[in-house]
């Protein structure tokens, strides 16, 4: 049945034509703007939403003398994704106890119902046989530190992990759809930065809407960095260009571009990014670069979608990936790791500015089977 199930899955993956793809792409870029129109709120309820969250992330961190370890905060946020793959994986082999054709079937299902991805699910099975015949591996739970050495290797880009800007200066191009993080990310990052002793300036590329413009500087009062911004409606390679000479004259070593998720298509989204792109090329080609795009965990698939329309469109070096706390569709980031070939180079898992960890496969693998570091 599994096996039908799986050709099917196969079949239309093959079938699925160029324009289809477009059409889906071009689809998922208009669902933003019907988004944006019920998202849309006033500035006052973001602003008074913003001023509540700030007072009990504070309190939080006052009664936080328990500082819970990234480690353990990883763990906990992936719980629910441990529970759709690592804990089906070892109840499978806890029943099976010898490796067989079915077993490796068993696993692959998880695997591809936990948001792996069909492609990504079929070469870790691939690799996991091969592993298995290699090393002649017989017992079906000594599988398991084979599969995680696999996931740990697909997930693994050597030096990519972690934002490259040591070098100053540095500018930071935060991309994606809205709703999914960026400018939270934004002021994480901010806040991590300058806690590392770097000079950070905010600029407020999104002037999509003007609460997009507040909310920017929220974050930039919360954690003590300047935003240069425009008015709503203004060109957003207009905005840039002024961070950057204001970086440079204020010697900054960090500067983080915020860019509006919430255009029509990808064309625009092209055009757009295209002209910001132009001027940081032409104004701060001396800066080291970074152009990461947000992903939100809890859209599972459609993830993975949206990246392959950004990289369609830039040239993203790096994956930021929010809300892995909760969601069980945590597996995604394989998918994304293995079909894009971009790295993951920070993951959200809670919405307090400590909340931003710098992936690391080892640890990532550790924490999803529930095991230490
Ligand atoms: N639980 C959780 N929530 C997060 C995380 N990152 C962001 N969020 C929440 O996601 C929501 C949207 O975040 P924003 O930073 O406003 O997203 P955005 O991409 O800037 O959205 P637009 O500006 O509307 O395009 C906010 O309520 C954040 O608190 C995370 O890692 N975990
Ligand atoms: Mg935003």
């Amino acid at each position: 049945m599994f096996k039908k199930i799986l050709s099917r899955f196969k079949q239309e993956e093959n079938n699925e034509s160029e324009n289809e793809m477009q059409d889906e792409i071009d689809h998922e870029l208009n669902v933003n703007e019907i988004e944006e129109m019920e998202l849309e709120k006033s500035n006052e309820e973001i602003l008074e939403k913003e001023i509540m969250d700030n007072a009990s992330m504070e309190n939080s961190s006052r009664n936080g003398n328990e500082k819970i370890s990234l480690f353990s905060k990883l763990k906990q946020g992936l719980s629910k994704t441990k529970q759709g793959i690592a804990d089906k994986v070892d109840q499978v082999l806890k029943s099976y106890k010898k490796v067989d054709e079915d077993l490796f079937e068993e696993i692959e299902e998880i695997l591809i119902t936990s948001d792996v991805g069909v492609k990504t699910s079929l070469e870790i099975i691939e690799r996991l046989r091969k592993g298995a015949l290699e090393r002649k591996i017989t017992e079906a739970e000594d599988l398991k530190g084979l599969l995680k050495e696999i996931l740990v290797n697909i997930l693994d880009k050597g030096e990519n992990q972690g934002l490259d800007i040591n070098s100053s200066p540095a500018i930071i191009l935060v991309v994606g759809v809205n709703g999914v993080g960026k400018t939270t990310s934004i002021g994480k990052i901010a806040h991590n930065l300058k806690l590392g002793g770097k000079k950070v300036l905010l600029a407020a590329g999104d002037t999509f809407r003007a609460a997009a413009i507040d909310q920017l500087e929220i974050w930039g009062k919360r954690v003590g960095v300047d935003v240069i911004k425009h008015q709503e409606g203004a060109d957003p390679a207009a905005v840039i260009f002024d961070a950057i000479q204001s970086a440079k004259a204020r010697k900054i070593d960090v500067l983080i571009c915020d860019t509006a998720g919430r255009l029509h298509n990808k064309k625009n989204l092209m055009n757009e990014l295209g002209k910001v792109m132009k001027v940081v090329d032409r104004e701060f080609n001396e800066a080291a670069r970074e152009i990461v795009l947000v992903l939100d965990a809890t859209t599972g698939q459609n993830a993975l979608q949206q990246a392959k329309i950004f990289k369609e469109v830039t040239d993203i070096t790096g994956i930021v990936l929010t809300k892995l706390d909760g969601t069980a569709k945590g597996g995604v980031v394989m998918a994304i790791s293995n079909e894009l070939n971009i790295p993951v180079k920070l993951v959200g898992v809670g919405e307090g500015l400590n909340d931003l960890q710098t992936f690391n496969a080892e640890d990532f693998v550790n924490a999803l089977f529930g095991d230490d570091k």
